[in-house]
């Protein structure tokens, strides 16, 4: 177990922080302390940490679920004191590690819903955080609306003091910040989303609105959502991989993470509240945040799916190993360079095509070995937000269609889990009536399924012909001998 009197006796190779962690105070409260967080903000608040005078920025994490996972989390968090360990690790397989300090507590709400709520409403905080997933902000993609129809939303908007979500909690916390006549804070999506501030504007301001719209329009005033890219590469860990991890480092960490030594956080200065230098540390401020994110979406994310749907169809478990297939790199990058950027702008002095060559080397990285089974998982929510615009242009542009019709019949293969162990891949957007549509045999029944919601207006009976046309051609041969050129 890893603590802060261990600090002092850990192997040299491995770098702590040189801040006094008793001298942190915490200006952030994290919604969804996953492994993705603990290698990117988090790990850009230690080293802010580590400068003068910025010693109020320490982080408190949130976990919104019961259950085995959030709780084995708390207690490992409660017994090394917020302390894990980081394997930054390079293509060529050399590494290193850091302890990261800025992780001072992490609460479970269902069990410290007071504790929660009070951080929420602490003059001292500045920063709200979150890592909730693509499809944790509950928008309808169909309208662009909060979802008020949603159970735990509607418990909330019932009984606004006593939230389950993340919406009841923060709009909660406002509310008490109001009334204590203390200014608002800064939300801040680190999720991938095309205008992710925009996004967790919407789904706020909806929920206050429904609420109370005094607050709302309180919070319109004192709240502010900028927008953010976020990039690192941070594979899901089993417990022989922690092992592993441990005895490289010679570290007893009960809750270690690896993460590519590449990392990028691309940010729009808009923070009410103040923020720490984090252009100090490595982050880039910029005006053009939506054009990096949208140019990160559809290019990393869209292709990592699609990666990641073929090599689930083959049975791999990692995804360099699909990246090692000659004529699936082929065809992805083909689908890149013809379907995806001749619709897409990028930022200022980035070389798209470059961008996209780093992106598949750093898929390639064998050193990660990140799973098929993490990228493939919730893609019914990924897919309406990595392929929306590339789908839409096609769609509307009347642009050649061949290999997108291709993709969606990928996808529809994968949701229908056919792979040869027969395992089902994570889909928590989906109902268990959607699940049982989604694994059925039939050919057309899924395509109604809300995966394509982003341009379901553009869907024709001619369209799903052909989607149907190339699943059976899938599921009829070795998916590498049918991909479209
Ligand atoms: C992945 C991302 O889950 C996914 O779909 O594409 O987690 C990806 O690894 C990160 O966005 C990289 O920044």
């Amino acid at each position: 177990m890893l603590t802060i009197p261990l600090l002092k006796s850990l192997p040299n190779t491995v770098t702590v922080p040189s801040y006094n962690l008793k001298d942190v105070k915490i200006s952030i409260v994290h919604f969804g302390v996953g492994n993705f967080f603990r290698a990117h903000l988090a790990y850009y608040m230690d080293k802010i940490l580590a400068l003068p005078e910025c010693q109020e920025w320490g982080i408190i994490g949130v976990g919104l679920r019961r259950g085995k996972g959030p709780e084995k989390k708390a207690k490992d968090f409660k017994a090394q004191q917020g302390l894990y360990s980081l394997t930054e690790t390079a293509p060529n397989g050399e590494s290193k590690r850091r302890i990261i300090g800025s992780l001072r507590g992490y609460l479970l709400a269902p069990l410290e819903q007071e504790k929660v709520l009070s951080y929420l409403s602490s003059a001292q905080t500045k920063i709200i955080s979150l890592t909730i997933t693509e499809g944790g902000y509950n928008i309808d993609e169909k309208t662009g609306e909060f979802i008020l129809d949603d159970p735990d939303v509607k418990h909330d908007l019932a009984n606004p003091t006593k939230p389950k979500t993340v919406f009841g909690y923060v709009v909660e916390g406002l509310r008490r910040r109001k009334e204590a006549g203390l200014k608002g804070f800064t939300i801040l999506s680190c999720d991938n989303l095309r205008q992710n501030g925009s996004v967790s504007r919407t789904a706020f301001i909806g929920y206050a609105k429904a609420l109370d719209p005094d607050l709302a329009a309180w919070i319109e005033e004192n709240v502010s959502f900028p927008n953010a890219m976020v990039d690192r590469i941070t594979p899901s860990i089993s417990k022989s991989a922690a092992a592993v991890l441990n005895k490289k480092s010679g570290v007893q960490d009960l809750e270690p993470i690896v993460a590519e030594d590449f990392t990028q956080w691309v940010l729009e200065d808009k923070f009410i509240a103040g923020r720490p230098p984090l252009e100090k540390v490595g982050a880039e401020f910029s005006d053009e945040v939506g054009t990096y994110e949208h140019a990160k979406i559809r290019i990393l994310n869209a292709s990592h799916i699609v990666f990641a749907s073929i090599g689930w169809l083959l049975g791999l478990k990692h995804i360099d190993e699909v990246l090692a297939i000659s004529k699936v790199r082929e065809f992805v990058d083909n689908v890149i360079e013809n379907d995806v950027l001749p619709t897409l702008k990028g930022p200022k002095g980035v070389d798209l095509q470059a961008y996209k060559q780093l992106i598949f080397d750093r898929f390639s990285n064998p050193a990660m070995a990140d799973q098929i089974r993490r990228i493939a998982g919730d893609l019914t929510s990924k897919t309406q937000v990595f392929w929306t615009e590339t789908m839409r242009q096609a769609l509307e542009g009347k642009r050649d269609q061949h290999r997108l019709i291709f993709i969606m019949a990928l996808f529809l293969e994968l949701l229908r889990n056919n792979n040869k162990e027969g395992e089902p891949i994570s889909e928590p957007a989906l109902s268990k009536e959607q699940l049982e549509i989604a694994h059925s045999d039939d050919l057309k029944a899924s395509i109604e399924l809300p995966i394509f919601d982003g341009w379901r207006d553009l869907m024709t009976p001619q369209l799903s012909e052909d989607i149907a046309k190339a699943r059976k051609q899938i599921r009829d041969n070795n998916i590498l001998e049918v991909l479209p050129h």
